[in-house]
């Protein structure tokens, strides 16, 4: 066989590798929580997007003054709490198509604007 093509093969198990594994890590995103001094609330970015069925880790950062939840029961998301000034990690495996909101479920958040879209890449 010929050698430029038993090369790249041989590197194979090392690219298979480095790639981070689905279950656990996903594309990163970053989302932030937190209080206006008109007492709104807001969730950024107000809009996310996905490509159908690919895999997302939202970073979210709650950079508000009290605790704040990252959940949606349409998306699948269950609930995270973030303690205030603290990051947390959640992964998504987005489905194929829809839109779907995410939010802070604490009495009056949502109301308040604590909420994003998710929906497919255009
Ligand atoms: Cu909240």
């Amino acid at each position: 066989m010929n050698r430029r093509i038993l090369l790249p093969l041989a590197a194979l198990p090392l690219l298979l590798s480095a790639v981070p594994c689905s279950e656990s890590e996903g594309r990163p995103v970053d989302v932030v929580l937190g209080e206006n001094t008109d007492g709104s609330m807001y969730m950024r970015p107000a809009s996310i997007s996905f490509t159908p069925g690919e895999t997302i880790t939202f970073y979210v950062k709650n950079e508000g003054s009290s605790d704040h939840e990252f959940e949606s029961d349409e998306a699948g998301i269950e609930e995270v709490i973030i303690p205030r000034g603290r990051t947390r990690k959640v992964t998504w495996k987005a489905p194929q198509s829809g839109s779907y909101p995410v939010y802070c479920d604490m009495a009056g958040h949502r109301a308040a604007g604590m909420e994003a879209t998710l929906g497919p890449a255009r």
